[in-house]
């Protein structure tokens, strides 16, 4: 078996390594990183046409899409993180679809205006602006964990795993937290899984 994951950890491809990770299976890492034209050369382009990280290859089987890719290693590789059934699938492709269509690009500006950008760079209006547009898909969460730990099945799965990693970057917005404690409570279970951690660690080295 050979599966290869390009993408430096230090972008969306975390998602996919931190899949990886859970799943325990062995992989080949190419750190590709999204500057300096790397994923723009045509042995990458060959791979994912769209010139972004990540992207898998497992054999004869090309990947690219962090939540695609992760829901196709679930189903490959099966166990707790994958479906039980048709309902569970349901449950994984939709919080996977909601997270990308009605958080990805707020939670962005979160941590590009509060965070990662040099602070004469960082426009507040728009991380406020991006706050408030997330506080209706955080209050769908807070509703949805009430009385239950996990997204689907009651234990954490690929849907866990897809949403908490594109919430991690709102999480330089303590104000989103406080206000929808659950979703809190859950974000802090999920990024606080070994997994995760280890591909924090590969980020910064
Ligand atoms: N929707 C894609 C987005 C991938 C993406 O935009 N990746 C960035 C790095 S985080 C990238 O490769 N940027 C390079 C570029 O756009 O040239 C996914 O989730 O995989």
């Amino acid at each position: 078996m050979s599966l290869t994951l390009y993408g430096t950890a230090a972008s969306r491809a975390a998602r996919s390594l931190w899949m990886l990770e859970e799943l325990g299976v062995p992989y080949v890492h190419v750190g590709t990183h999204y500057l300096h034209g790397e994923s723009r050369k045509p042995e990458f382009l060959a791979i994912n046409p769209n010139g972004r990280i990540p992207a898998l290859v497992d054999g004869d089987v090309m990947v690219w899409e962090s939540m695609a890719i992760n829901l196709y290693l679930a189903r490959r590789f099966g166990g707790p993180l994958a479906a039980a059934d048709p309902a569970e699938e349901a449950g994984l492709l939709r919080w996977s679809f909601w997270v990308m269509t009605e958080c990805e690009k707020d939670a962005l500006a979160i941590l590009f205006h509060r965070f990662a950008l040099p602070p004469e760079q960082r426009r507040p209006g728009l991380a406020d602006a991006a706050e408030k547009a997330l506080a209706r898909p955080y209050g769908v969460l807070e509703a949805e964990l009430e009385g239950r730990e996990y997204l689907v099945g009651n234990r954490f799965t690929v849907a866990d795993l897809n949403v908490a990693a594109v919430l991690a970057w709102a999480a330089a917005a303590p104000g989103l937290g406080n206000a929808h404690p659950r979703v809190g409570d859950w974000l802090r279970r999920c990024l606080g899984r070994p997994a995760y951690r280890k591909v924090r660690e590969m980020a910064r080295s």
